[in-house]
């Protein structure tokens, strides 16, 4: 993990002169932590549908290719496609989703299965 940012903040110190004016103020410096940025990028599921057609082991070599999942993790989201009708495959960055989703139904189709996934915002 990456320390805090550390922002220079100026003030003015007094050395126990309370009545006086700001002319004979002394300047310091402090350091104040900033505030953490905690915004992250808007994660996108890719979708796996079912369909009637697609040969199971087609799928998982889908699953292995496009998410690097090993044999047996990939068997057990088909299966989960397969009895369920969907299975989230991956999370990813609006455009990586995009990208993978698409990759999967050209696959698919130069395959002439009828595979398809689809996209959608997480909650
Ligand atoms: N239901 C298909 C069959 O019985 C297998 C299948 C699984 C198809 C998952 C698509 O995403 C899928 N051959």
């Amino acid at each position: 993990m990456n320390a805090p940012k550390l922002t220079p903040v100026y003030f003015r110190l007094r050395l126990g002169k309370e009545n006086e004016d700001d002319s004979d103020t002394e300047g310091g410096l402090a350091v104040a932590t900033e505030k953490p940025q905690l915004q992250r990028p808007p994660m996108y599921k890719v979708i796996i549908l079912n369909d009637d057609y697609t040969p199971m082991e087609f799928v998982v070599h889908v699953l292995e290719r496009f998410f690097g999942m090993d044999r047996e993790k990939a068997t057990r989201v088909m299966l989960t496609i397969h009895t369920t009708g969907s299975a989230v495959a991956g999370i990813f960055p609006k455009d990586l989703a995009e990208t993978k989703s698409e990759q999967i139904n050209d696959y698919a189709r130069e395959n002439n299965h009828p595979l398809m996934s689809n996209v959608e915002m997480t909650d």
